[in-house]
């Protein structure tokens, strides 16, 4: 008997150098386009694109009236701006995730909604799935003191759906965005829908102003997470920088592509545009979640009950 064909979907972590303000979204479109070409030229089913890969990482200003932001938005995905890269995925045939601003139109009740939102999109360029951002850091208010802020909390409300897991690919592919990738509870919530690859876009800056003590542990930190929630949960998780001195602020890069026993298999070295990428085996996810990680065998929900029901700290 001959043995199974492997599944396999070669993907590319598309690592961006820094956007900085004056930076017009097409020439933005035309780096992502090379970006994805290469992906094209090295064999990629998939690129996947930082978190907030249109614009600069806006957050860091404070603005009084937030419509005085409306600009950093997109109102609809594609839009003309980015249709380039539609088009390119489709001729191609290299799906991508992309990591944009979104501002909806008005609900039933009138109110319009502002996400920090990530797309999965197909080799045929259809979206097949839409990711909204669930832990969002930093503060809600003007906090003049910082050498700059860190205001996703004024911009952006949290998603409303848990982290989701589509079929796409061939693959079970879930998606999180940057501080989502510091909470085990966002991993866990893909593990139990069989996640096979988790698509991750961050911004992170090195100087965390609240402890400084954890500047030089970014990179330590960024791994860790990463590491620790492919190999807990038997999955391929690939983490997509944008790096480099972005308006004078130093973001990580170290973008990387992380096998389900935890290992990292291709990691980025610059902090400017640079894709690495990996043939991730799908199948790898099972010598995980079918022996140390096998959910049904060894979880043990009925002692789990405060994961979900309490949410800070109650000292015993
Ligand atoms: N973009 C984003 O979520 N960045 C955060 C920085 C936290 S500091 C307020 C991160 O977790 O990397």
């Amino acid at each position: 008997m001959s043995a199974p064909t492997p599944r396999i979907v070669t993907v590319g972590a598309a690592q961006m150098g820094p956007v900085q303000r004056d930076h017009r979204r097409a020439e933005v479109v035309e780096r992502l386009v090379t970006l994805l070409r290469q992906g094209h030229d090295h064999g990629c089913d998939l690129v996947v694109f930082p978190e907030l890969a249109l614009t600069t990482f806006f957050p860091r200003w404070f603005v009084d009236d937030i419509t005085d932001a409306d600009h950093w938005y997109e109102t609809e995905m594609p839009n003309a701006e980015v249709q380039p890269l539609f088009d390119e995925a489709r001729r191609l045939g290299v799906g991508f995730s992309l990591g944009y601003a979104e501002l909806t139109p008005p609900d039933a009740d009138g109110i319009r909604h502002r996400y920090n939102t990530q797309i999965l999109v197909e080799r045929d360029g259809r979206i097949v799935a839409r990711y909204r951002k669930v832990h969002i850091p930093g503060h809600e208010h003007h906090e003049p003191e910082r050498p700059f802020q860190h205001a996703e909390r004024f911009y952006f409300e949290p998603g409303p759906d848990e982290p989701g897991v589509w079929p796409a690919f061939g693959a079970r592919v879930g998606m999180m965005i940057c501080n989502d990738r510091r909470w085990p509870e966002t991993y866990r919530v893909m593990g139990l829908q069989g996640v096979e690859l988790i698509l991750c876009g961050y911004n992170t800056p090195i100087h965390y102003v609240p402890d400084p003590s954890q500047d030089i542990l970014q990179g330590f930190h960024n791994a860790l997470v990463m590491q620790a929630g492919a190999y807990q949960n038997g999955t391929w998780v690939v983490g997509v920088a944008k790096a480099g001195v972005e308006e004078g602020v130093d973001s990580l890069g170290q973008s990387c592509i992380i096998a389900p026993s935890g290992q990292i298999v291709a990691q980025a070295y610059t902090t400017g545009d640079e894709l690495v990428m990996a043939r991730c085996d799908l199948d790898w996810c099972r010598r995980y979640t079918g022996t140390l990680f096998d959910f049904d065998r060894y979880r043990r929900p009925e002692l789990y009950g405060r994961i979900s029901s309490q949410r800070g700290a109650t000292p015993a």
